[in-house]
């Protein structure tokens, strides 16, 4: 028998549908689709090159003769060529901020909202959110996703909102005090971050009210979720999203937490190789690609994520029929080649979280002093493990040291730092610094 993490309940029926249908919608859907972007400019050039007409549309296999959409096909068409509805039926804009310095920017029609907080509804309720809730959303509200797409997520529940944003940590402590909320929406580093001031002005995080948490938007380990459910004495529940393809609501969480389910009758998920481009088996990683199927504002054919997961197909004891995607275990422009070897920063986290003494609080900076590549991790230790005994802290710094090169199969520069010491984020956690001129991917 399943052992559910809370009651085990659906927001809405259209998660349960079987295969069969779903399938059938899923391919009626996408030849709508695919007729409506067909006079984006990007998607005009890319049917008429390899000569696709929507209503050839056979079957779901069909979707691999669509073109891939990329980040960098987004940037060509800064700022918002990719609109497939008029601006006028533009309500809201939100965007991700990019490397570039300039944001990559999403549209959303009224239909789009009403989509978006219905999919969050689904998510939250799947992970315990009940109308007599009180929600504490501490994502930043703004151009980013996180806030707004929780926030009406929870008001479609019909729980009670606290739109707090992110920042200003001590008073996200007084208000979590005040109001008693039951559930916490932030990053999941964040997170970690509310515990630990809590702690430093002398309250216990568990005896906060809060019950669960729903934590997204970056990548976090199973560790990291130990690590969160320990300090607030709560559930953390994983969504994921991305905002070209609508923001949190592409999947979720449900009481069985084993694995993602993905809102498949809105989008169709691919696993590929990033390198060869062909799928991959079930359940083995791969760059998850999705088509949006029904939104309105600036549909995607095949937008890849650069996100690596995998996919189970197997049916989920909760009775959603959806398939679930894994956690994320890296970008594939976050991996890290160090000597030839590939080192994702979700292994890094792992493997200090596995150590006794570790915080997880790090940072890993790569560097190529010579000819060779040079990885140093810095990691904090945990407040009640830092010592000034020298053998103490050389027995913790030889675990870590051991236990990143038993994961990552690389050595790296162990600096062991005082508690409090590395910069806290209010959102995505910066983890990595790569100071090599030119990065090598
Ligand atoms: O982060 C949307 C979101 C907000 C999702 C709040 C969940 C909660 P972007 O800013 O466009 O949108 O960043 C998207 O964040 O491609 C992943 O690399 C990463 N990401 C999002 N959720 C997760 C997660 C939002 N649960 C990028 N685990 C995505 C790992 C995640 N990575």
């Amino acid at each position: 028998m399943t052992q559910f993490a809370i009651e085990n309940r659906i927001w809405d029926s259209a998660e349960t549908r079987p295969r069969e249908e779903l399938k059938s919608l899923q391919l009626q859907r996408l030849r709508d689709i695919v007729a409506r972007v067909a006079h984006v400019p990007f998607y005009k050039e890319a049917f008429a090159r390899e000569k696709i007409r929507p209503e050839s549309f056979r079957s779901l296999d069909d979707l691999r003769r669509l073109p891939f959409t990329t980040k960098a096909a987004l940037r060509d068409h800064y700022p918002l060529g990719f609109l497939a509805v008029p601006r006028e039926k533009v309500v809201r804009f939100h965007g991700s901020s990019g490397t570039t310095g300039k944001p990559t920017f999403v549209a959303y029609t009224r239909a789009d909202l009403d989509l978006w907080a219905n999919l969050c509804a689904r998510f939250l309720v799947a992970g315990g959110l009940r109308p007599e809730h009180t929600v504490h959303i501490a994502f930043g509200y703004g151009l980013f996703t996180g806030g707004f797409g929780l926030h009406y997520g929870v008001e479609k529940v019909g729980a009670a909102v606290l739109p707090v944003a992110s920042g200003n940590t001590p008073r996200q402590v007084m208000l979590l005090e005040d109001l008693q909320s039951d559930v916490l929406v932030c990053t999941p580093s964040y997170a970690l971050n509310i515990a630990e001031v809590a702690r430093s002005e002398g309250k216990d995080p568990r005896s906060l009210n809060l019950k669960f948490g729903h934590f997204g938007g970056e990548m976090w380990t199973e560790d990291m979720r130990g690590q969160i459910e320990a300090e607030l004495g709560i559930f953390a529940f994983n969504n994921y999203g991305l905002s070209e393809v609508i923001g949190p609501g592409v999947s979720g969480e449900c009481a069985a937490r084993d694995g993602m389910h993905i809102q498949e009758d809105h989008f169709i998920v691919e696993c590929i190789d990033p390198d060869t481009l062909e799928p991959v088996e079930d359940c083995e990683y791969g760059e998850l690609v999705f088509t949006t199927l029904t939104k309105e504002a600036m549909p995607l054919l095949r937008y890849r994520t650069r996100d690596i997961a995998a996919l189970d197909p197997c049916a989920c004891p909760c009775g959603r029929t959806t398939v679930r995607m894994s956690r994320v275990s890296g970008r594939t422009d976050d991996m890290l080649i160090i000597r030839g070897v590939n080192v994702f920063p979700s292994q890094i986290e792992e493997a200090l979280l596995q150590v006794e003494g570790a915080a997880p609080h790090y940072l890993i900076e790569v560097d190529r002093p010579g000819v060779l590549d040079q990885i140093s991790v810095k990691v904090e230790v945990r407040p009640e493990d830092f010592s000034d005994k020298m053998s103490q802290m050389q027995a913790l710094h030889d675990a870590i040291d051991r236990k990143i090169q038993s994961i990552t199969g690389i050595r790296a520069i162990v600096e062991l730092v005082a508690p409090q010491t590395l910069e806290r984020s209010a959102g995505k956690a910066r983890r990595v610094i790569d100071h090599r001129t030119k990065k090598r991917l």
